[in-house]
């Protein structure tokens, strides 16, 4: 299922099936907009989100801007708060409170990072958990980390939706998260080791001695770390499953252009080696902001004492 198998130009040897997180983020967005549609009917509500955005980060902008137009498409109310870099500490949590206090809005999301000298922690610590769809609130991980979660955040909650529509076994296999951010590589780790998922977890850091000799073992390597192509080919065992989480942008030479974006996987050479891999720009991203919007349904509903969507985390 839509897994595209690229021909290798000497023919023989086995090369990497490229996962699409564009493509499946898709169709989860088509499931997810019917089930926007049938809320409308049953409960006659919108789903509403409030994203605050503060400063003016050119990368956090391409992706709030994502999460806006994606709210749309599927009948998602989204709210916009766009704020100046010089907000204070406290502007931004009485924003966050008054949201706290507007019954339409569901889910409140303050995209990261923060202009300098903001306290991000205590961000997260004012939005309300019933609304918290980043699930980065402190209960939230709290209920993750004991077995009973709630809302989880959205990238490893991609991750993980990639692995179950691709039929990636995880029971039993050895899965290397490199990186340990409460955004995705703690949280990660943490879901696959639970039961269901099952899997034997290694978090490697900057502070890891022989951290090759770990991602030599993995059957899985997720790579969140925030270095363009630190996972070289060597690194990987062959027919590895190769999740990319990390989105660096390269400089570009010409000052009107973007730079290139790329992964924390040297790609090329990753494909030789690997059974699935997923690509940068079109893999784990389009996939965080998919969760997103099922997170923020899930909050419509809970909010309003409705069935929540079945959810198997
Ligand atoms: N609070 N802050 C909070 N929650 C989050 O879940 C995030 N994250 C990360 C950064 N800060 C956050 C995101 O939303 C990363 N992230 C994110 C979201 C979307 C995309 C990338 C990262 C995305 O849309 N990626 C596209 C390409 C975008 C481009 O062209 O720059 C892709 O295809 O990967």
């Amino acid at each position: 299922m839509m897994i595209t198998q690229l021909g290798n130009i000497f023919g023989d040897s086995q090369v990497a099936s490229i996962i699409s997180g564009k493509e499946l983020g898709q169709q989860i967005l088509s499931e997810l907009k019917s089930e926007v549609f049938a809320i409308k009917k049953e409960l006659n509500i919108s789903p509403c989100l409030a994203v605050i955005l503060v400063g003016d980060d050119p990368a956090s902008g391409v992706y709030v801007a994502n999460k806006r137009r994606t709210c749309e498409e599927i009948g998602i109310i989204s709210k916009a708060y766009d704020l100046p870099a010089s907000t204070t500490m406290k502007e931004l949590l009485k924003v966050i409170h008054e949201l706290n206090n507007l019954a339409e809005v569901h889910g409140i999301l303050c995209q990261f990072p923060l202009p300098g000298g903001m306290n991000e922690q205590e961000a997260v610590l004012a939005i309300d958990p019933a609304k918290d769809v980043d699930g980065l609130n402190p209960l939230n991980v709290g209920l993750l980390a004991t077995g009973q979660p709630k809302f989880i955040s959205c990238t490893p909650l991609g991750v993980l939706e990639i692995l179950k529509r691709y039929e990636v076994e995880t029971v039993g296999k050895q899965v290397v998260v490199l990186g340990r951010s409460n955004l995705v590589g703690r949280p990660l780790a943490t879901l696959l080791s639970q039961k269901g998922w099952d899997a034997t977890v290694t978090i490697c850091h900057s502070r890891t001695r022989n951290l090759e000799s770990h991602v030599q073992q993995a059957d899985i390597v997720i790579a969140a770390i925030g270095q363009p192509n630190f996972v070289t080919g060597e690194m990987l065992k062959e027919n590895a499953v190769v999740i990319d989480v990390g989105i660096n942008r390269l400089p570009s030479f010409d000052t009107n252009k973007k730079g290139k974006l790329c992964g924390d996987v040297d790609f090329e050479a990753a494909f030789q080696k690997a059974r699935l891999i997923t690509p940068v720009p079109g893999g784990v991203g389009p996939m965080t902001i998919a969760m997103l919007m099922r997170n923020t349904i899930l909050a419509a509903r809970l909010q309003n004492h409705s069935h929540p969507i079945e959810q198997k985390f």
